[in-house]
């Protein structure tokens, strides 16, 4: 069930509602028929209108449904009141995509995370009337923490809500450490809308083994690997968790742990898959949750994946004319990925700059510190002759040429050093 608002064109719906469908692929339901209602205002008992929960009843009881899909997220009253109109299963987008999460999560991080997401939407759902929350056990609709917590209150929600925040805290913690210890090499992120070709891509640059198949979300946690471009340069490549229209923002913030990856990578690779209609859609909705995630400003070489499905022409052109730097390549195939590794070899050294810094030789951890994040290029000592009692101290001015993100690390410590 999809709506059209007074704001959306019946195409970008269309679209939405097509995805809804691969989602419930994903998730293992066939649909067997979609509705759309054009509405300038949402009804707040039932979000469509009365007539139009008339003749979904009947089309469900034609298919013999087990469940509703809705394209848009309802309050918890709303879901009451149409399960109970509809005297069927419902779930919405959000209920949807946290339920593929939860099948998909391998990783212990990956299921702490999604643990946390669904007890978030469900704790937003909690109201004094939440007895329906059992009827939605198995098949769609809430495996794992969903159905386990049925019994429980609000409080405990919380309580295992904070623990889970603990949980995850520690282990941002743990990965912080890591990711100091690597700083030297820089670090490029592949993100991108869920389906791109990023764990393929992946898995052709650096040779790795990321799961990738043809559903939506099949990545829910970051891998990072060590790989050599062309140019013998070596890189840390970070494949990392999806986007996709309307993901629950519950979701983005438990996953921070997983894309803290892409916040703090040198450069993104945003990856796009050239087949796809909706192309600049899903190109805008890429850019916005990276802004919701406070990832701005990035260097990002946009790579267009896919080619080997001939994408259309004329968009192809388009796409290469208004996207001047992007390089196409097919990820699966091994097509363009020369290219793309000049591309970015040379974005790498666009990032990178020289700088000279002269400052008492005693400080012997900058100066180790200055040797792990960057290359440098020529190291000089000089000893000036002391004061009075004619001791002398000796100066080390380092030329180096590093990137933007480890200069600044540098200079933070090198301005604490000068106090
Ligand atoms: N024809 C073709 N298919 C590709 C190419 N790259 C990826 N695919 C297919 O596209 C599907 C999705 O690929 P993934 O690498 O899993 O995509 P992803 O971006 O990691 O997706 P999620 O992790 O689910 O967000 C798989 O079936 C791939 O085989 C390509 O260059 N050409
Ligand atoms: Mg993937």
């Amino acid at each position: 069930m999809g709506v059209i608002r007074p704001e959306d064109t019946a195409e970008s719906v269309n679209d939405s509602l097509d995805e809804l469908e691969l989602l419930a692929d994903t998730a293992g339901a066939e649909v067997t028929d979609r509705m759309v209602q054009r509405l300038s205002r949402i009804q707040s008992s039932t979000y469509i209108g009365k007539g139009k929960v008339d003749e979904l009843k009947d089309l469900v009881s034609e298919h013999k449904s087990d469940l509703v899909l809705f394209d848009d997220d309802l309050s918890p009253v709303q879901l009451r009141n149409l399960e109970k109109a509809l005297d069927c299963k419902l779930v919405d987008r959000s209920g949807l995509i946290l339920d593929i999460f939860a099948s998909h999560a391998r990783t212990a991080v990956a299921k702490t995370q999604v643990e946390l997401a669904q007890l978030t939407y469900l704790r937003s759902r909690l109201t004094r009337q939440w007895t329906h929350l059992s009827r939605q056990k198995g098949g769609i609709g809430f495996k794992g923490p969903g159905e386990t917590q049925i019994e429980t209150d609000r409080r405990l929600i919380g309580t295992r809500i904070s623990t889970l925040k603990q949980k995850l805290e520690k282990i941002d913690l743990q990965r912080q450490t890591q990711r100091k210890n690597r700083h030297t090499f820089d670090r490029v992120s592949l993100v991108g809308y869920t389906n791109a070709g990023k764990s393929t891509l992946m898995n052709a640059m650096a040779g790795t083994d990321v799961f990738s198949e043809d559903q939506l979300f099949a990545t829910l946690d970051a891998t990072t690997r060590v790989t050599r471009l062309g140019d013998g340069r070596q890189v840390l490549l970070s494949d990392t968790v999806g986007f996709i229209r309307k993901l629950p923002h519950g979701l983005i913030e438990s996953f921070k742990s997983t894309l803290d990856e892409a916040r703090e990578s040198d450069i993104l690779l945003h990856v796009v898959d050239a087949t796809r209609k909706d192309i600049a859609e899903q190109i805008e909705v890429v850019e916005e949750t990276l802004r919701d995630l406070g990832i701005k400003n990035k260097p990002t070489l946009m790579v267009f994946n896919k080619i080997d499905m001939r994408p259309d022409a004329e968009r192809l052109a388009y796409l290469k004319s208004e996207y001047e730097d992007a390089v196409f390549v097919s990820a699966l195939r091994g097509i363009g990925l020369t290219e793309l590794e000049e591309s970015l070899a040379e974005m790498i050294s666009r990032d990178h700059v020289d700088q000279e810094l002269t400052f008492p030789a005693s400080q012997t951890k900058l100066i180790s510190r200055i040797h792990d994040l960057s290359t440098v290029l020529d190291e000089q000592y000089s000893y000036e002759k002391g004061s009075a009692n004619g001791s002398s101290q000796a100066t080390i001015t380092i030329r180096f040429k590093t990137s933007s993100r480890n200069l600044s690390e540098l200079m933070i410590m090198y301005d604490r050093s000068q106090k």
